[in-house]
């Protein structure tokens, strides 16, 4: 098993799943300020640091995904937030993209920066701790989108990205994110996914990756957050899978999905609903943001007193998932 493979199926094995943690300084802000906290640099690290001291996070957490920022801080107890994630047993993953930008001639669509320089992160981030990584390329159903343009552009920086990252050592999750919002059906998303994960899966080819030493983050395949006609569970499970089915390579160890705005315990719901659609290939997880977090945010509201039914909060939607696993 290489090194990569053991980090790739520890991340994604023992009903663990992945905490995304990794909103950028500007994402992050507007949630601290939407609870009332001032969005400081020291306002983020204290609630960094109320996540990742989450009694019993590594029993349903495998990696915690951060951003730069998060990752050159330290805790109270004067350890990185890699090294203490070490400590518990959780590995430190970082989020390496810059950003998703405008594409030039598609203004509407974006393309995910941050390929300068990657090579030479990579091995910095190596040798703070960092054992996994993460890109997350952006796709909008619209009218006459996603363009062409825009599915090849985001499929080829996270090739390359995942390609740079497995030559330094690190685990690339693969997350290309088809958003749910908008007004369109389940099978236009199963339509869009479907064809983004066959063209990545073709990129991830063409420049070599290992698919044995990734992850991938999908969107689940969902109607869109405004449409009229909600599909149930079974439907979202059942076509989620059959989408992967069609385009994910067996050789892939897991997939991990992104929340993507669904209710919290929505997501779980289809989590587990996948469960029982064998036979799967891949080890199928999480790696939620808003779906992890979201609720403890909204009890801390920056108040110390609130710290502990704050970290409950998290602690019930971990153990949640990894149930629902
Ligand atoms: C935690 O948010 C991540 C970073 O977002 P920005 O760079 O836009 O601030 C984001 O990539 C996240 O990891 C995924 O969207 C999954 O989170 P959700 O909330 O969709 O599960």
């Amino acid at each position: 098993m290489s090194a990569l493979n053991k980090i790739a199926r520890t991340l994604v094995s023992n009903r663990r799943g992945i905490l995304a943690a990794d909103e950028s300084i500007g994402t992050m802000s507007s949630r601290l300020e939407s609870v009332g906290v001032e969005a400081t640099e020291e306002n983020r690290r204290i609630y960094r640091e109320l996540i990742v001291t989450t009694p019993r996070l590594s029993e349903s957490v495998s990696g915690v995904i951060l951003a730069d920022e998060t990752f050159h801080q330290k805790l109270s107890n004067g350890r990185t937030f890699p090294e203490y994630l070490d400590d518990l047993g959780i590995l430190a993953g970082i989020k390496v993209d810059t950003g998703a930008k405008p594409l030039a001639g598609a203004l509407e669509e974006k393309i995910t920066e941050g390929l300068d320089g990657l090579r030479e992160r990579v091995k910095e981030y190596v040798r703070l701790g960092g054992t996994f990584a993460k890109w997350r390329a952006v796709i909008t159903i619209g009218d006459n989108v996603p363009s062409a343009r825009a599915v090849r552009a985001n499929v080829h920086a996270l090739a390359r990205y995942a390609g740079l990252c497995q030559e330094g050592g690190l685990v690339p999750i693969v997350e290309p994110e088809v958003l749910m919002d908008g007004s369109h059906s389940l099978a236009k998303c199963q339509e869009v996914t479907t064809a983004v994960l066959a063209e990545l899966f073709e990129e991830l080819d063409l420049l070599q990756v290992e698919l044995d030493g990734i992850v991938l983050k999908p969107n689940m395949v969902v109607a869109g957050s405004s449409s009229p006609e909600q599909p149930t569970v079974a439907e979202v499970a059942s076509a989620t899978v059959e989408t992967l089915r069609a385009t994910v390579p067996a050789s892939v160890p897991g997939i991990a999905f992104l929340s993507g705005g669904q209710k919290p315990e929505v997501a779980t719901e289809h989590l587990g609903a996948m469960q029982h659609l064998d036979p799967l290939p891949w080890e199928l997880t999480y790696s939620f943001g808003r779906a992890l977090v979201g609720p403890a945010l909204e009890t801390w509201r920056g108040e110390e007193s609130n710290r502990a039914a704050a970290q409950k909060a998290l602690s019930d939607r971990a153990v949640a998932n990894a149930a629902a696993r």
